[in-house]
């Protein structure tokens, strides 16, 4: 399309909250097949670089600047195919190097919205393949008289009222949960795990750093001396991860665990990747999970007094709780996990063409 007429042609988009991300969702067949041409289009819909996103749909905050790309699937066992994309906010990046499974909360409604998906009744399971990390997920959902269902007595933090649930269902994974091979890794003086059960996640005790791990996020957020120390441990734990020069990207996460103050099974404050998470990331969540319920691994002692055989772990973080399953077995060497799962809402926001 020349430059003159992008504005009148348009792509198909539809925005939608996700979890406690908002995104905007495409087909992949609305989008250019041109990888540097589909970037380009969406930094201008979302209206980055600039800081504001004032020329675009974006949120001027990552965690509001997210897309979905999602098409039929070739694989057998998924029905259709999302791929993550971040745009940068401040910066002309698009990247591919992470999961989001906030935004996956939206891709079953949407692939039903498009006519990817048959409804199946009251309810409709989707079968996900995850392009970014090559797992794949099953989000369960109300579509009573064949129309996705948004409005429900579901709360999640950081989300205000209720919506319908979104059940997110992750099977055994084939990777090892260990991306160093070890349980435990001694990082710039400081005991870590790396753990990736869908995010690459680096975990760490907050007492480590000085802090309880109860820290309000804006307090985190203006600890400039911190957020150095962070970014510089998420950058060597990426080496031992195999993860290579990950500067300037956005994995891996940092996950601070402390006990609980809040009736939950522990505490975090979380770094996406230095930025600390006004929340917590749904796949960083349930990573750290894995992470803590092997015995020797950081932070494993705060298991103690969790019921044996847990499966399912409430995690308090700045702005509520975050619940998440992971079934694991611990008697492999690695350990394996099982299964992983998790509760959602998503909304439609607007379906439309956004201007391009
Ligand atoms: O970990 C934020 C979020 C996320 C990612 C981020 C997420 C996940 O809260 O699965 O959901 O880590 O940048 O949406």
């Amino acid at each position: 399309v020349p430059p003159a007429d992008r504005g009148a042609a348009g792509v198909r988009c539809m925005m939608m909250r996700g979890g406690t991300s908002k995104g905007l969702y495409f087909l992949a067949g609305d989008l250019p097949a041109d990888r540097a041409e589909r970037d380009a289009t969406l930094l201008r819909i979302m209206g980055s670089p600039d800081p504001r996103q004032i020329d675009g749909l974006g949120g001027a905050d990552s965690l509001t600047s997210k897309v979905a790309v999602v098409s039929p699937s070739t694989a057998p066992d998924a029905d259709v195919d999302y791929l993550f994309l971040q745009v940068g906010v401040g910066e002309a990046t698009v990247t591919d190097r992470q999961n989001c499974g906030n935004i996956l909360a939206g891709v079953g409604p949407f692939a039903v919205e498009r006519g990817l998906v048959r409804p199946g009744g009251s309810d409709t399971s989707v079968r996900i393949r995850m392009v970014n990390s090559g797992g794949t997920a099953t989000a369960r959902f109300a579509t009573p008289g064949g129309g996705v269902r948004y409005d429900g007595d579901t709360a999640i933090s950081g989300v205000p009222g209720t919506a319908a649930p979104i059940v997110l269902d992750f099977p055994a994974a084939d990777a090892a949960p260990l991306p160093t091979g070890r349980l435990r890794d001694l990082v710039d003086g400081i005991e870590v795990t790396c753990v990736d059960n869908g995010m690459p996640v680096v975990v760490a005790t907050a007492d480590a750093f000085g802090l309880t791990g109860r820290e309000p996020h804006a307090a985190l957020a203006a600890d400039d001396r911190l957020l150095e120390r962070i970014d510089a441990l998420r950058t060597r734990a990426a080496e031992l991860m195999g993860l290579g020069d990950v500067s300037g990207g956005s994995v891996p996460k940092t996950v601070l665990v402390a006990p609980p103050a809040d009736g939950g099974m522990l505490c975090v404050r979380s770094f996406i990747p230095v930025r600390p998470h006004a929340a917590l990331g749904v796949l960083a969540a349930i990573s750290a999970a894995t992470g803590l319920l092997m015995p020797g691994a950081v932070g494993h002692e705060l298991t103690s007094s969790w019921p044996p055989g847990t499966s399912r772990v409430d995690i308090e973080h700045p702005s509520g709780h975050l619940t998440v399953e992971v079934e694991l077995d611990t008697r492999a060497d690695p350990p394996r996990v099982l299964r992983s799962g998790v509760v959602r809402t998503a909304r439609k926001l607007f379906d439309g063409t956004a201007s391009a």
